[in-house]
């Protein structure tokens, strides 16, 4: 069978990188209908050597879709997500809007595909949250040795991209990395502030814990992913930070477990994960980079040590890094549509 397929934000970074992941993983596609703002309506893309002229969303019926792809910014999904569900689709929504809503299914497909039981193509639509971009890349990594040896404790210190904040945050990184090597001043126009040559505390809000949402969405996301009662959570802390890479991010990790695992036992369980490339190569100092990950599928894994501060094989250290348009938003949420074909 071929789908009806939509998707809300088909301009945006997120929005082109589903087109390219659609065509490259041959999903069954019948109609592709391409959705963004009323400033892009008319302009035309390429799918599958073929040219798809860019809809108003909000003159969208969502008639007869059956997945929408949503990935407009949160405010866009609270506005039409139900929309498209009413229609009778399944919305697989790449905001931060439905994640932590009871009964919304927020799946990493090699994670937690059981959580999306309820809904079916065709028959039972609904919205399937896809987690965020940070979360989704650590999860891939760690959650193998959480089943292993139970993860008591996890502490995360990202090194995210512009792609994070979408397609402007990468353009302007560029012009500002062309402005400062030209001795020019550079444009701030996303982030307020110099971002080439430059690392900052993530851009979102800071709440009255000191913590500003992107840690907390690490925190919560990997609670709901992993499917925690709460008196049994792992406890989890977060440094979120920007750095003027383009598109991966990258995460230290500091793990301890509940049982003892050493450097050996995490390496074999890390070969015979879905969705993980292991570079670690102490000889020859070779260790993941976001340019590695960037437009590939996997997770790339290395820097596997045993922390040394922590008794008796307790404690774990990786590095990792995943490319943020695919793994951390498109391909996640493609993968969750074909778990459902
Ligand atoms: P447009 O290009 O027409 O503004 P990114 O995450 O890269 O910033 O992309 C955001 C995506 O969300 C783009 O496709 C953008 O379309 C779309 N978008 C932003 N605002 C709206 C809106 N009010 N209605 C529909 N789509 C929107
Ligand atoms: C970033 N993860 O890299 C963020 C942006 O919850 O989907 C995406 C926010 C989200 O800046």
């Amino acid at each position: 069978a071929t789908l009806n397929v939509a998707i809300a934000g088909a301009t945006g970074a997120v929005g082109q990188e589903f087109l390219r992941v659609l065509e490259q993983r041959n999903f069954p596609i019948n109609e592709l209908r391409l959705l963004a703002s009323s400033r892009s309506a008319g302009k035309s893309m390429t799918f599958a050597g073929k040219d798809l002229v860019v809809r108003d969303l909000a003159e969208e019926t969502f008639e007869g879709i059956d997945v929408a792809l949503f990935s407009a910014g949160g405010g866009i999904s609270k506005q039409f997500a139900q929309k498209a569900v009413d229609a009778g689709a399944i919305v697989i929504d790449n905001s931060s809007a439905f994640r932590m809503t009871p009964g919304v299914p927020l799946v990493v497909p090699e994670v937690n595909p059981e959580a999306m039981a309820d809904i079916a193509i065709g028959s039972k639509p609904g919205i399937i949250a896809n987690p965020n971009c940070s979360t989704i890349i650590a999860l891939v990594a760690v959650t193998p040795i959480h089943r292993a040896a139970g993860v008591k404790r996890m502490v995360v210190s990202t090194y995210q991209a512009a792609s994070g904040a979408g397609a402007a945050a990468m353009a302007e990184l560029e012009l500002q990395t062309r402005e400062v090597l030209e001795g020019k001043p550079p444009t701030c126009e996303i982030f307020d502030r110099q971002y080439a040559f430059n690392v900052f505390s993530h851009n979102s809000d800071i709440g009255p814990e000191g913590y500003n949402t992107e840690e907390m969405k690490l925190v919560r996301e990997t609670h709901k992913i992993w499917n925690q009662p709460e008196d049994q959570q792992t406890a989890i802390t977060a440094t979120c930070v920007r750095v003027p890479v383009l598109r991966a991010h990258s995460e230290a990790i500091n793990l301890t477990l509940d049982k003892p695992l050493t450097e050996q036992q995490a390496l074999a369980i890390f070969e015979e994960a879905p969705g993980i490339s292991i570079i670690d190569d102490r000889d020859a100092n070779r260790f993941p980079t976001p340019l590695d990950a960037s437009d590939r599928d996997d997770v790339y894994v290395g820097r596997i040590r045993t922390d040394i501060s922590q008794p008796g094989n307790t404690g774990l250290d990786i590095f990792i890094c995943g490319d943020q348009i695919r793994k951390g938003a498109a391909l996640n949420a493609v993968q969750i549509a074909e778990q459902l074909l």
